[in-house]
């Protein structure tokens, strides 16, 4: 057995029924064999795949709160710090219902490479809770963020950890998160990213995933010598990162004609309404089923079935493994031109191998997705120098990390005899600027 091999037998092994972590890391440590290959003797003696694939810390906590009805409720809270040889621990936080630690350590270990990715001096982590904001009030929500970062001040920092949002984590989250760590630590400092625009807040922070997913999605198009504006696209979910790649999308000329929620599906054949959308999630927080009221043109269904409609490019922005083998032949069948995940992991490995076979452009999360926390990079600068830049030059900043990312892991792909691999190529050269540094740092 070969030492990749080797290594992903070794995760399963240690890490049972945490289904999403061995995906992720087999995805990533499969399309860097030709690496791995290249350095065996050198990456063997110094167990680089062992390290990259045990985090440095993973910290698991009660989470307290009293509800509206004056009833005790406990939730489990988790932060896994993954890797930190490029930068301080950098990465979301999720409060979903399925959050287990399995499912925080894949987006910690995801979050290592995007972050490098991005080129700014980031290393990789993830938390969380399986706490449910939905339908709670806003007290309740409170209450559950200061008893969670009651917790967790003591594990971040803004040269340590600096969480973000993530599924289930928006504004109103950080802020409540924010208050919480300042009257602790008695000390105003960028431990978070995702703040408001009064507190420290970076401008085009809220949009910088969705409108990054559309940046990459353009310039690797364009690398294959095709124009996005024109093109019909599908989204799913109909969160932060589905609104604004929506916005953007239709921005570059496109027309997003579906978007998702938990519950079900909208196909509007004359383009996603951007402001119902917008007014349905973040105002009124509300189900997708009100967006007919708004456009009594367009159809709402149960379920799920968004991959099942013709279009040239689909965009999956709600969650993981939400893109199967079934969707995947059903998009091929329809003639779909490219997939970019704005979403982590959304695509099973199945669908992802079928896309790649029948020659779909495949843009993996880590690279497409990577506008969010380069932005909340961003975030961290300004606070340092206790400035705010403009929207332009976030949003300049935004788009020229992107355009980076595209031809950075096109290079990676061409020189590792992969050429229109993309998976590969991010991976490849996320990886490699990590390895550096772990090196040069010894063991640790
Ligand atoms: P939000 O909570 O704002 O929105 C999530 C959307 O996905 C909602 O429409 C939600 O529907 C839907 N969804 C979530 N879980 C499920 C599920 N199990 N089944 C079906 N639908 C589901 O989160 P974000 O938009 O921030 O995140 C979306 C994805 O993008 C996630 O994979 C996240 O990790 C990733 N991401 C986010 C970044 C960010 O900056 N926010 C950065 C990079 C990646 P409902 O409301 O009904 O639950
Ligand atoms: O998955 C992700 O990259 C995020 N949820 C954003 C993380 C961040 O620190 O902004």
């Amino acid at each position: 057995m070969g030492y990749v091999d080797e290594v992903i037998a070794r995760v399963i092994e240690k890490n049972p029924g945490q289904p999403e972590f061995h995906q992720a890391v087999k995805e990533v440590l499969e399309t860097i064999r030709p690496v791995v290959d290249r350095h065996e003797e050198q990456y063997r003696k110094l167990a680089i795949l062992e390290r990259l694939t045990e985090p440095d810390r993973q910290i698991r906590f009660r989470v307290p709160w009293v509800d509206d009805k004056g009833q005790v409720q406990v939730n489990v809270g988790y932060r896994v710090q993954f890797n930190s040889a490029i930068g301080p621990y950098k990465g979301g936080l999720r409060f979903h219902p399925s959050v287990n630690i399995g499912i925080i350590k894949f987006l910690g270990f995801e979050q290592i490479f995007k972050n490098s990715l991005t080129s700014l001096p980031i290393g990789g982590g993830k938390g969380g809770s399986d706490f449910d904001p939905k339908g709670k009030s806003d007290r309740e929500v409170m209450a559950f963020c200061q008893s969670f970062m009651t917790e967790l001040f003591r594990h971040i920092g803004p040269d340590t950890d600096v969480p973000a949002g993530d599924i289930g984590v928006g504004g109103r989250e950080i802020g409540f998160l924010y208050g919480q760590y300042k009257r602790i630590r008695d000390a105003y400092e960028s431990v978070l990213t995702g703040k408001g625009l009064t507190y420290g807040g970076s401008l085009a922070r809220t949009e910088a995933t969705g409108y990054g997913l559309l940046y990459y999605t353009e310039e690797l198009l364009k690398l294959n010598n095709i124009d996005i504006a024109g093109k019909t696209c599908l989204v799913s979910g109909a969160g932060n990162v589905a609104i604004y790649a929506i916005q953007k999308a239709h921005q570059l000329g496109a027309k997003v004609v579906t978007c998702s929620d938990s519950t079900g599906w909208v196909y509007d054949p004359d383009g996603i309404d951007v402001e119902a959308l917008r007014e349905i999630k973040e105002v009124q927080r509300a189900r997708l089923t009100e967006y007919k009221k708004y456009r009594p043109n367009s159809e709402y269904h149960d379920g799920r079935g968004v991959w099942s409609v013709k279009a040239d490019i689909a965009l999956p922005c709600a969650t993981q493994n939400e893109l199967d083998l079934d969707d995947a032949k059903a998009l091929v069948a329809n003639g779909v031109i490219a997939v970019c995940e704005g979403a982590n992991m959304p695509s099973t490995l199945e669908a992802t191998a079928y896309l790649k076979e029948h020659g779909v452009i495949f843009g993996p999360a880590k690279a497409a997705n990577a506008g969010g926390v380069a932005t909340s990079a961003l975030e961290m600068s300004q606070n340092a120098e206790r400035l705010s830049w403009t929207f332009e030059e976030v949003d300049a900043r935004l788009k020229q990390i992107m355009v980076n990312i595209v031809h950075n892991s096109d290079e990676a792909a061409k020189e590792y005899g992969m050429e229109g691999d993309y998976v590969a190529g991010a991976n490849i050269a996320g990886f490699l600027k990590v390895v550096d540094a772990m090196i040069a740092q010894g063991v640790v």
